[in-house]
């Protein structure tokens, strides 16, 4: 595998249909404009910026065709995505993705999974993603990502890359979970993904829960991604997001998350999603973004 350490390659994804909720296609831009670029080049690393991924802004005939909203166009950009996530760290440069909402995890995982076969993922979030066409309420495709990269969901989706681009649940810990859908309780429950809750957190303290978690993502695997969704932390922290949901995941236990991460030394690629500058408050959520990412790259106070 190629050492990636030293060379990001940051790459946008303007994609609000998985959200179904306009504002989150800025988020690339809002990360980009808090100083992105400066605080990765301050840890000695070179930045290359690959630009966006072209999103469809009038779908036309494309829009919503079943349950699934914007099937068609979401997982077109998915496609794109996972290839060229694949091509960047072919050329030896770490993916860093930035949403757009959850439902580019797609398109970022199984473009890593071409390249990473055995690949262990922390998914830091308020909610698991893991509904279906069965389970969904909402209809909105960033409530099933988790399920499609385990190989669960609609076939358009599940094909993104080939269908048998997928994690082993063995390998995937939810860290920050408190919205759980009834459906997805049980489908966790089938596959035996690790949940790390509100109340493990509590209980148990960030520490803990991510040495936990990180033993399950780094048992017999090559790597481990970071899909980190902004609505697992708090929403007084984060608040420029879509679906806020109280109680979560503190400034400083999100920095310690990615500090844990760094110094596990198995990242290979990550995405920070959901940062929506129309529901933001001083682009205090786009800020948060990039001193986590600055954290989980290495940076530290001394
Ligand atoms: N589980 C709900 C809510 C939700 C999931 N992800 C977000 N919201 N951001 C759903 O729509 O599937
Ligand atoms: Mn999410
Ligand atoms: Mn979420």
């Amino acid at each position: 595998m190629a050492d990636t350490s030293g060379s990001i390659s940051i790459i946008g994804v303007p994609l609000h249909y998985g959200a179904d909720r306009s504002g989150v296609d800025m988020g690339p831009n809002a990360i980009r404009g808090a100083n992105l670029g400066g605080r990765l080049e301050a840890l000695g690393l070179s930045v290359h910026d690959a630009g966006d991924i072209h999103v469809n802004r009038s779908l036309g005939d494309f829009g919503p065709v079943s349950k699934l909203k914007y099937l068609h166009e979401i997982a077109r950009v998915n496609a794109d995505l996972a290839g060229r996530v694949t091509r960047e760290l072919e050329q030896g440069r770490m993916p860093l993705v930035l949403g757009g909402d959850h439902s580019i995890a797609i398109g970022t995982v199984k473009g890593v999974l071409q390249y990473v076969k055995r690949l262990g993922v922390i998914w830091f979030d308020a909610h698991t993603d893991v509904n279906t066409e069965e389970t969904t309420v909402s209809g909105n495709i960033h409530g099933m990502s988790l399920a499609v990269l385990l190989g669960w969901g609609h076939p358009d989706l599940v094909a993104v890359a080939g269908a048998a681009t997928k994690l082993n649940p063995r390998n995937v810990a939810v860290v920050g979970a408190r919205s759980v859908d009834p459906g997805e309780r049980v489908f966790l429950k089938q596959q035996g993904v690790r949940v790390f809750t509100m109340h493990d957190i509590d209980r148990c303290g960030m520490k803990q829960v991510m040495e936990e978690a990180l033993e399950a993502v780094t048992d017999g695997t090559d790597g481990v991604h970071l899909s980190l969704d902004l609505d697992g932390m708090d929403p007084n922290d984060a608040p420029g997001v879509g679906t806020p949901v109280p109680g979560g995941m503190s400034y400083r236990e999100s920095h310690l998350a990615m500090e844990l991460l760094h110094d596990s030394g198995a990242l290979v690629s990550a995405e920070f999603v959901e940062v929506n500058p129309m529901l933001d408050v001083n682009n205090k959520t786009a800020a948060a973004a990039v001193d986590l990412i600055a954290s989980v790259l290495g940076e530290r106070i001394l």
